[in-house]
């Protein structure tokens, strides 16, 4: 038995994406999203780590995200399948294009306000908090092709409108929300965050910050909307955190981690924490040349909606030293950095290390202080389905049993931490590779990278051993 206290009413649950389990990708007047056209397996890597993709559907190339795992019409069975889990809280994004299929409309489609009405009340026969994530990677293609993205300032108007539109919806259903998934992704990553692709390198900058400050302050109104619409709600931000690494103690290779950490992991969140850009932006911007275009009224909006909690996700830790030769570069992970060699990897190369998810809790409760949430953590393996059925998937639970004692001892370090949604609680599309193999599930799914499979699902071992877990609100690891 551990010694931590988990709080009463810790949201235990888990976590997914409508691209990524729903399918049903023209069902229900949807519009096309980013997520569409996005092929799987290296092609997909290579598209959102590299310059120049131009958005189009390829009729030679396999689309994951088109059916997914079919949650679109197989939502009651998944549904009662967490329930059996026991959890108090599910997160899951609402797909804007299902709202606004095109994202430019002035009335919403009904059919996709009606979708997750059934879900959500499919979730409250259960018992189950529904998590909403407002954007997850899913903007609408026409506002990719026809705007540029969150490049063009209308979009702040668009946004806004989707989001006052499913708070409006939800009021009465839904408490818990967050604004935008991995907010802080898009610095490696434009094209799912911010809806473009990099043409050259060297342009990286300017586009990607005035992007950046567009997407901030609808994040903003989002949060003053929902105060508004929803005063007893919370809605939070969500950034991808991995703690940065100095290689060494060499005093140079600590200053570069530092400042990899500055842009990466806080500028984002301290603009949605304290409401006012972080003043190590100032010298970011002018070595980098950038020169924000800010309307009036915005610096203000950015102070009024500030959030009420910190989501976010943790897989892995980075380590990061000033000059790196290419052989030390650590594969598999998009946001890069250089072997750890106290750290073992995943099947996909990305660091397994649970003290890392103790040290972010210490790092982000220390620097903002305001309820934080796990909303991202989990294994993505290879999963054997042997000749019985039976999935025996020790070594997630292994993974996540040290990664919920690192949460344990954060709390005990004083931490305020309001809930855990692991990801990926079924098996679903890899954002990253689009590949079902990489599995994440407690729910095996039974569908592989070529698209075959009877999409049944079944229970994992860790299903059985997270149902324990939460019935004993964390005693029982
Ligand atoms: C995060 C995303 C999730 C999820 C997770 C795992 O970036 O918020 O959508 O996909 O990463 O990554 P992957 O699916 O690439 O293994």
């Amino acid at each position: 038995m551990n010694t931590y206290k988990f709080p009463e009413g810790f949201l235990w649950g888990g976590a997914t994406a409508a691209n990524q389990i729903e399918g049903g990708y023209n069902e229900g007047q949807k519009g096309l999203n980013v997520a569409d056209v996005l092929p799987g397996g290296k092609a997909r890597y290579d598209i959102l780590t590299k310059p120049g993709f131009d958005f189009e559907i390829r009729p030679d190339q396999y689309y994951p995200n088109h059916e997914a795992i079919d949650f679109y019409h197989r939502y009651e069975e998944d549904i009662a399948l967490f329930a059996e889990m026991g959890f108090k809280a599910f997160r899951m994004s609402i797909a804007w294009t299902r709202i606004f299929p095109n994202g430019d409309e002035l009335e919403p489609n009904e059919e996709g306000l009606a979708f997750y009405d059934r879900v959500i009340d499919e979730l409250h026969k259960h018992g189950i908090e529904l998590v909403v994530t407002i954007s997850h990677y899913e903007m609408p293609l026409h506002l990719v092709k026809e705007y540029g993205g969150w490049r063009n300032r209308k979009v702040v108007t668009f946004f806004e409108r989707y989001a006052s539109t499913i708070l409006n919806r939800y009021k009465d259903k839904v408490k818990y929300w967050m604004t935008f998934n991995e907010i802080n992704s898009a610095l490696v990553m434009p094209i799912n965050g911010l809806g473009f692709s990099i043409e050259k390198e060297e342009d990286r900058f300017q586009p990607t910050f005035q992007a950046y400050h567009h997407q901030l302050v609808a994040s903003a109104m989002a949060v003053k909307a929902c105060h508004e619409i929803i005063p007893e709600s919370q809605i939070g931000c969500m950034i991808l955190f991995a703690p940065v690494y100095p290689f060494d103690s060499n005093p140079e290779n600590i200053l570069h981690a530092l400042k990899e950490e500055q842009i990466f992991n806080y500028f984002c969140g301290d603009v949605q924490v304290r409401g006012v850009y972080p003043s190590f932006m100032n010298r970011y911007f002018k070595e980098h040349n950038i020169q924000l275009e800010i309307e009036e009224g915005d610096l203000e909006l950015l102070k009024e909606g500030t959030v009420d909690y910190v989501g976010f996700s943790y897989y892995m830790s980075r380590t990061e030293k000033k000059e790196k030769a290419d052989d030390d570069a650590s594969e598999g992970n998009i946001i890069g950095g250089v072997r750890n060699p106290f750290l073992d990897v995943s099947d996909w190369g990305w660091e397994i290390d649970p003290v890392g998810l103790r040290i972010s809790l210490n790092k982000l409760y220390n620097r903002y202080q305001i309820p934080l949430f796990v909303v991202e953590n989990g294994l993505g393996a290879y999963d054997q389905l042997e000749e019985d059925g039976s999935i025996n998937d020790d070594y997630r639970i292994d993974y996540l049993r040290e990664h919920i004692k690192a949460m344990g001892e954060a709390i005990e370090d004083g931490v305020n931490l309001m809930g855990y949604t692991s990801w990926g609680c079924i098996d679903m599309v890899s954002m990253s590779t689009g590949e079902f193999s990489k599995r994440y599930g407690y729910i095996y799914v039974d569908k592989h990278d070529d698209g075959s499979g009877t999409l049944e699902r079944k229970k994992k071992k860790s299903f059985f051993w997270y149902k324990d877990v939460i019935k004993t609100n964390g005693e029982k690891l």
